[in-house]
């Protein structure tokens, strides 16, 4: 029997036949709508090659739908009557095709679902708003396992994602699940330096198609002044396009994965990471298949456990506890400021022109492919942005707009959480702050940089040592009681007043020097 007729709209991010809002539903019964719209292409200057992404999967997304007979109301950027929101498309679309319904499956950021949830009340008909399947703990889930817990150690979240999965999981011999290997994480085998001569296997890379190109000339021709190249644009559009890049990591990456997960290499921007973010988030790639194709690998004895199950952590592990985050304490982690934070973020982070060799090549592979590593948006640009006092809005903001797998579910927790510490300890139980050490000992980039790690203050020093003393000195009544870092300062303590007094005065100097970024780079209205 026919259902009435409902309309579907399927958000930028979505694009799965699985989504909740689809499910059993027709192609009798349905109008899928699709919506470039001014509003989400503009709220942060996004990268260029993230709006050529999204534009790009949507288009090919509504056209695989029409191809299978659904019938799909795809509204363009440049549409004369394109009211440049969601509700103004909704409710254009609504005039147009008057269904008896809509059921639209909830957005995956605050700032989209706040619209959504004004829906029923400005639209005549019904609107029905469904869980998204998508994630394997839903909201409810995750504020049951947070509620009293002083501290959200993903750790023991992540424990639980595998006893609910069952990957990676055996058996005790008393009927009891325990994780394989006998030990839940092995982080610590997954921490190699990599030689920069070391051979690599090439991913794969996506020309653009005609439909690419198309959006690539909108993008030039509309977000000419947004930050980032579209010279390179490579990125899987097509869900057929990101299994290929799947069966390429899990065929030939995954196994040195784990060792080389913190590695930093000069002009080396994927190593040996699944570059598969941009596909997870847009709908294109199921995580769970991912995991389970990962775990395969370590069944069929062609990856180690410690590469296996770094991977799984990342995805069952981080994705899902920074979606839970996200949704626990919105709205007011966007606000979070514990380190009270004011510095303006450095004009460099646009331009990429710094000395600091680390800083420098991180923006360079973000301009140039709208990407960056784990470890270089943690401990190169995160880092920078803690021990120097930026302000968090506008470190959001940049990460926001840069990344092309940026969404604000899972840019927000990682930078207000992970890299700040601006939530106060909620996410990280001490802030990632590290002199230049770390970075040293993971990379090849100190080797030719203008600074030296081995000088610690005067000219020529790597100016991570001082702003991490200096990081370290302003903050030391909040966190001298923090048992992960309260013995820091016996060390600072042991320091010479004069040696003191160097390493502030450098961290003075240099953050004086800092230009700050012109008006406008990220948000209109900074
Ligand atoms: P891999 O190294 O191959 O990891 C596999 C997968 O695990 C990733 O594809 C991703 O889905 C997941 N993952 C790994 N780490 C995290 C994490 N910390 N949080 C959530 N998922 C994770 N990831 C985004 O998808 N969007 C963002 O906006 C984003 N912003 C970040 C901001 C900061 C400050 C930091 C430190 C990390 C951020 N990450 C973000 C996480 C991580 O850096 C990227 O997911 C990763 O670099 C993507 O490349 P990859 O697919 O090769 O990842
Ligand atoms: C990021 C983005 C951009 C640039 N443009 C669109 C768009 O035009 N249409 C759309 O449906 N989604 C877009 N997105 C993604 C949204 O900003 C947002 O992240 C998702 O709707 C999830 O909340
Ligand atoms: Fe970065 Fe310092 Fe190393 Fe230069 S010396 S690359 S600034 S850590």
């Amino acid at each position: 029997m026919s259902q009435k007729l409902a309309l579907v709209p399927i958000l930028g991010d979505q694009l799965t036949r699985t989504l909740a809002s689809l499910r059993g539903r027709t192609k009798d019964d349905t109008v899928v709508l699709m919506m470039e719209v001014w509003d989400e292409a503009t709220y942060v200057k996004h990268h260029k090659q993230k709006i050529a992404l999204i534009f790009s999967a949507m288009r090919h997304f509504a056209s695989e739908l029409g191809e299978a007979g659904w019938q799909v109301d795809y509204v363009k950027l440049d549409d004369e009557e394109n009211s440049g929101s969601f509700t103004g498309e909704v409710a254009r679309a609504i005039e147009r095709h008057s269904p008896a319904a809509v059921h639209v499956t909830e957005a995956s950021e605050w700032r989209v679902q706040q619209q959504i949830e004004e829906w029923p009340d400005k639209f005549a008909c019904e609107v029905d708003i469904l869980p998204d399947g998508r994630f394997l703990c839903n909201h409810a889930e995750f504020q049951d396992w947070a509620k009293d817990r002083k501290q959200l150690t993903m750790e023991l979240f992540y424990r639980e994602m595998r006893k609910k999965t069952g990957l990676l999981m055996g058996d005790d011999g008393q009927g009891k699940m325990k994780p394989e290997g006998d030990k839940w994480n092995y982080d610590a085998d997954n921490r190699e330096s990599l030689d920069g001569d070391m051979f690599i296997p090439k991913r794969p890379k996506f020309a653009p198609d005609d439909i690419t190109s198309e959006v690539i000339t909108l993008v030039e021709d509309r977000f000419g002044d947004h930050f980032g190249s579209l010279d390179r644009f490579e990125w899987p559009v097509t869900s057929a396009d990101a299994e290929k890049a799947a069966d390429a990591f899990f065929a030939e990456r995954i196994e040195q994965f784990g060792p080389y997960q913190d590695a930093m290499v000069y002009g080396s921007d994927d190593l040996y990471h699944s570059m598969l973010s941009t596909s997870i988030n847009l709908g294109l790639l199921d995580p769970l298949k991912l995991c389970e194709r990962a775990e395969q690998a370590y069944k069929d004895g062609k990856a180690p456990l410690n590469s296996v199950e770094g991977f799984i952590r990342q995805i069952i592990g981080w994705r899902e506890y920074v979606r839970g985050f996200y949704w626990l304490f919105m709205p007011g982690l966007a606000d979070a400021n514990e380190m009270e934070a004011t510095r303006p973020l450095p004009e460099f982070f646009w331009t990429g022109e710094t000395d600091m060799r680390c800083l420098s090549d991180c923006i360079r592979s973000t301009h140039e492919n709208a990407h960056a590593h784990h470890i270089q948006r943690l401990m190169v640009l995160g880092n920078f942005c803690l021990i120097a006092g930026i302000d968090p809005k506008q470190v959001q903001d940049w990460y926001l707009a840069v990344y092309a797998d940026a969404y604000e579910w899972v840019e927000l927790p990682n930078v207000a959480g992970m890299i700040l510490y601006a939530d106060g300890g909620k996410l990280a139980t001490k802030p990632y702050a590290a002199s230049g050490n770390y970075i040293n000992k993971m990379s090849d980039y100190c080797k030719d940089c203008a600074y030296s790690p081995s000088k610690k203050s005067g000219e020529g020093a790597c100016p991570f040592g001082p702003l991490y003393w200096d990081f370290m000195d302003r903050h030391r009544e909040r966190l001298k009681s923090n048992h992960r870092i309260g013995r820091i300062y016996s060390t600072w303590d042991r320091m010479g007043d004069e040696k003191k007094r160097d390493y502030l005065d450098h961290a003075d100097n240099f953050l004086d020097s800092l230009t700050p970024a012109s008006k406008g780079w990220a948000r209109e209205t900074n």
